[in-house]
């Protein structure tokens, strides 16, 4: 698969007024250090116009003070208070009613590796896919960091998903980009507990019939500041329901699940030559 980058009209802090393509959605619960972070390595690794939307749920919350205290530096940074509920599933569909593009992606303000994917997930996109997910599990991609627990939990499930008849080989993780109005095909009814929400997307973006993109990220959870919120009990009782649900609708709906995922990877995924040969191997035998 030829690999190319095609050029986007840069953005910058002075020139956030550009009309975003992008709207990056950014969960919050107390969060501050990882929101400077995360804005400077956006604003130097992403090509791709967007606007940022940081979206608590509490109006206690840390991460407004962080928030305001970097907008006067990049005007393209927008705060939304999620009064939809709290939870992530809550703030994502606020963020998407608040958003002002055409193209959305979902991502963890304390996962920054998955940056350099950020522009390939959107060339996707523009080639004519409606959902790109981001995949830790192959084509190049890595999971560091998090919990051991999560870790166990998200591998098994998606290799059971894909015995099932999955499509991604990466239903769970929280990097998606997707279309606007492929949204509004996903009807998500998932409880507010953690990024359950995110393995819902997976499945119902392939029950839905959407055409589907891969791109192969590095994640590197929580490298520094904040803490985690992960919680087995609630996170363990509310994957199982979906990884079962799945399970018995890729069965059932098997015809309209679409095979023909694009596949991109980034350079930066690759981190080497034999690497990228391997990714590129794979990519030719699919
Ligand atoms: N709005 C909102 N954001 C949340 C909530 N729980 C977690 N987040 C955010 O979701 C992202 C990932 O959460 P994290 O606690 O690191 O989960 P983990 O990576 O599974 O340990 C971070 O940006 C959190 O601030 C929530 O209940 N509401
Ligand atoms: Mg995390």
């Amino acid at each position: 698969m030829e690999i190319k980058k095609e050029p986007a009209q840069a953005q910058t802090p002075e020139n956030g007024c550009v009309q975003p393509e992008l709207s990056v959605l950014l969960p919050v619960r107390d969060e501050t250090v990882n929101i400077g972070i995360m804005l400077k390595l956006l604003t130097a690794f992403v090509e791709t116009p967007h606007e940022v939307l940081i979206i608590y749920d509490a109006l206690d919350d840390q991460s407004i003070e962080a928030t305001k205290a970097l907008q006067p530096l990049y005007p393209n940074l927008r705060l939304v208070y999620n009064e939809l509920g709290r939870g992530v599933v809550n703030a994502i569909r606020k963020g998407v009613q608040e958003s002002n593009a055409t193209f959305i992606l979902v991502s963890c303000v304390d996962d920054m590796g998955p940056l350099l994917a950020l522009d390939d997930m959107a060339q996707v996109l523009r080639e004519g896919c409606d959902f790109v997910s981001g995949t830790r599990y192959a084509f190049g991609g890595r999971r560091l960091g998090g919990s051991i627990m999560g870790k166990v939990l998200s591998t098994t499930a998606n290799i059971l998903l894909r015995m099932c008849g999955s499509v991604l080989t990466d239903a769970t993780t929280g990097m998606k980009m997707f279309k606007r109005e492929a949204f509004a095909r996903l009807d998500l009814t998932s409880r507010p507990v953690g990024w359950v929400v995110a393995f819902e997307l997976g499945l119902k973006a392939q029950l839905a019939g959407l055409k589907l993109g891969e791109v192969p990220i590095l994640s590197v959870d929580r490298l520094y500041g904040g803490e985690s919120t992960f919680q087995l009990g609630p996170w363990f009782i509310e994957y199982l329901k979906w990884l079962f649900w799945g399970v018995i609708e890729l069965n059932i709906k098997r015809g309209n699940v679409r095979r023909d995922v694009s596949i991109r990877i980034p350079g930066a995924t690759a981190t080497s030559v034999k690497e990228h040969a391997q990714a590129q191997s794979a990519l030719m035998q699919k």
